[in-house]
């Protein structure tokens, strides 16, 4: 029997473990990314590892989240960064080069490498057919110090594109197609494997557009294989010699498989407050339009933008609109500079920000109050743009462009011929704000602002564990109500009591408050608890407050490695039932908590009412005695020692 991609390039990378669906692996990362605002937290922790030099391939740390500097906390912790790259054998990109994603995608991802991010949205890389993984910062400075990165061996899921995009469709429809069927969690637990003909009409670029908002199904990452369109990209970015062909083999086989028909898809849209919330834009054609935002890690590529601007090209944005442009990399934004599609844009009426995340993780441009805003992102979680009453949509950047003329949602079809762009025959390369490191580190100083802050570390496992459930939540609760992510706090990314008096706030604002007062306690949730970001934050903080444990009926992937890395006990639901038998206010024991997490089953004593319930962790031993060890860097310290 044949092997597919995934299958592969697991194998060829493989420390431990057997690939089979659901048990544990280790693989080699060749190589690493982190941005900034979860930069901080994982270089402070690969410090602590006391490593002298970073032993992947190459390791990039990005600065493009916190670029606004109202205060002097961004710029002290991209000081900080700079100087740990120096020091530790890391490639520093400067602000200015754009998104860790699209710069990563442009100048370092290599067909069939292994890429360990500080990101959710890593599997961006997976569009030039490198397995490409998103992680807690714990988990990056791990692989970072030459570790291997352990995951639980995921199903392959077989999306096969058949045909080819009708005009106006785009990459960004195929992947809200993917999202409407399978919803924010239907990738949990999988990888999603791109092939069949449809593939070869897809640029580089939109393969990208799909692998990244894979993230949004939940899904380990996506890929697609490295073929004659992936030479054609790398030799345009001066680096054809990283390519490699790479595919399934004919007879592979696959856990799942999806069939998605090119010629039939429409333009999409993702409704508020979900990227799964997809309906055809034809259906919610005319809603008035406030905001337009284009850019993200999902569709900033040059491509992208040189379509907004031939469709912009000598028209001007509707009165009642603020159209926002964040091109996604320094080369994006120098290519439309010299080429006068930057003039198109901005004697349209964009307003051009700068080459970062911005608005996308609510670093400005917040909407008004009760504004419809329309953004190509990949996210439209409730409150992420800054603005609690906003409604956000999720569009190609086709649908953005054109109802940014019209002033209402827009079904881009009725504007005649669509834009055509070709993959230039070489892209800009001036990769000067990318600063090598020190060839010896040993004499660079790190320099430490006052915003970082040592960050919490937990206790060993207590044999008995008591406290109130403080909060009971729903399904697909994501880590931007966990962690609140905007303007205000992505400066304080360094500064985990800071934070502690905004978690969980979008869902109660008592929460933080209330835990401090208890000294902690337990969370309740419903399915994919922890959706969405990789943010560490979304355990370090509720660790700070003193949860010990999260009892939910699923748990999101990066979120659950999360919190055991912090030594929180992640518990799910044996009978989903049980869901009804805890209250907000119970108080919750486990005893003998060692003994019965070995066991893989988990009773706990719900005081209130009397009754015990079955919880369970199936995870490896490995992780078992992470928790025991009360997380990641205690666990790997003992077994240093
Ligand atoms: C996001 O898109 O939510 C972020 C901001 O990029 C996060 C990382 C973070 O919270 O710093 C992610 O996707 O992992
Ligand atoms: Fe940045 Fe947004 Fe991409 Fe996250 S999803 S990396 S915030 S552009």
């Amino acid at each position: 029997m044949g092997k597919n991609l995934v299958q592969k390039i697991i194998e060829n990378h493989l420390v431990s473990g057997v690939m089979e669906p659901g048990s544990e692996i280790a693989i080699r990362i060749d190589q690493t990314l982190t941005q900034d605002s979860t930069g901080t937290m994982a270089y402070l922790q690969f410090e602590a590892m006391g490593i002298p030099r970073v032993k992947t391939k190459l390791s990039v740390a990005y600065i493009d989240h916190n670029t606004l500097q109202a205060g002097f906390e961004n710029a002290d912790d991209h000081k900080y960064i700079q100087t740990v790259a120096q020091k530790y054998g890391i490639y520093f990109s400067k602000p200015g080069n754009g998104i860790c994603h699209q710069v990563h995608l442009e100048r370092f991802g290599v067909p069939g490498w292994t890429l360990l991010g500080s990101d959710s949205h890593t599997p961006t890389c997976g569009g030039i057919g490198m397995l490409a993984i998103g992680a807690g910062g714990l988990d990056v400075a791990v692989a970072m110090g030459g570790g291997p990165y352990y995951l639980t061996m995921p199903k392959v899921c077989k999306v096969e594109l058949k045909g080819s995009l009708k005009p106006w469709v785009s990459a960004k429809d195929i992947i809200l197609e993917v999202l409407r069927r399978l919803s924010v969690k239907g990738g949990v637990g999988k990888i999603m494997e791109y092939c069949g003909e449809g593939v070869k009409h897809l640029s580089v670029p939109e393969r990208a557009t799909i692998t990244n908002m894979g993230a949004e199904l939940g899904a380990t990452t996506s890929i697609f294989p490295s073929d004659e369109r992936t030479r054609e990209f790398l030799r345009a970015q001066g680096r054809e010699e990283n390519w490699t062909p790479l595919a399934a083999d004919e007879d592979a086989s696959y856990d799942e498989h999806i069939i998605i028909d090119l010629d039939s898809l429409e333009p999409l849209i993702a409704q508020p407050h979900s990227p799964d919330n997809v309906v055809k834009v034809k259906d919610i054609e005319g809603l008035k339009v406030d905001q337009v935002a284009i850019g993200s890690c999902t569709n900033s590529s040059y491509m992208d933008l040189m379509k907004v601007a031939g469709i912009l090209k000598g028209k001007t944005v509707h009165p009642s609109v603020s159209l926002v442009i964040s091109p996604g990399s320094k080369q994006v934004y120098t290519m439309l500079a010299e080429n006068g599609a930057l003039a198109d844009l901005i004697d349209a009426g964009a307003r051009i920000l700068e080459c970062a995340c911005g608005p996308c993780i609510g670093m400005g441009q917040a909407p008004a109050t009760n504004a419809v805003s329309l953004r190509t992102f990949n996210r439209n979680f409730y409150g992420r743009s800054g603005t609690m009453s906003a409604d956000v949509y999720l569009v190609s950047p086709e649908v953005a462009a054109a109802s940014a003329v019209f002033g209402e949602i827009t079904d881009p079809r009725k504007l005649g011929a669509a834009p055509h762009v070709d993959m230039p025959q070489s892209f800009k390369i001036n990769d000067n704000l990318v600063i090598p490191p020190a060839e010896d580190g040993s004499k660079v100083e790190v320099v430490r602002g006052p915003n970082i802050k040592p960050f919490p570390i937990n206790k060993p496992l207590a044999e008995e564990i008591s406290g109130s459930v403080l909060l009971k939540m729903g399904d697909n609760i994501t880590t931007d109500h966990i962690m609140p992510s905007n303007a205000k706090l992505l400066p304080y990314r360094s500064n985990i009591p800071h934070l502690s008096d905004y978690c969980l706030v979008p869902v109660d604002e008592t929460f933080p408050k209330r835990a401090k007062e208890q000294g902690g306690g337990f969370l309740v949730g419903g399915h994919n608890y922890g959706q969405g970001s990789s943010r560490e934050h979304a355990a370090l903080v509720p660790l700070y407050l003193g949860i010990k444990g999260v009892v939910a009926k699923s748990f999101a992937r990066i979120h659950m490695a999360n919190l055991i890395n912090s030594g929180i006990l992640p518990l799910t639901f044996v009978d989903e039932r049980d869901y009804d038998n805890i209250q907000a206010g119970d108080r919750l024991v486990i005893r003998d908590s060692i003994n019965q997490l070995k066991s893989g089953i988990i009773r706990i004593y719900n005081q209130q009412k009397d009754i015990y319930i079955d919880t369970k962790l199936d995870v490896s031993e490995r992780l078992i005695n992470v928790l025991i060890a009360g997380g990641l860097l205690n666990f790997t310290k003992e077994n240093k020692a």
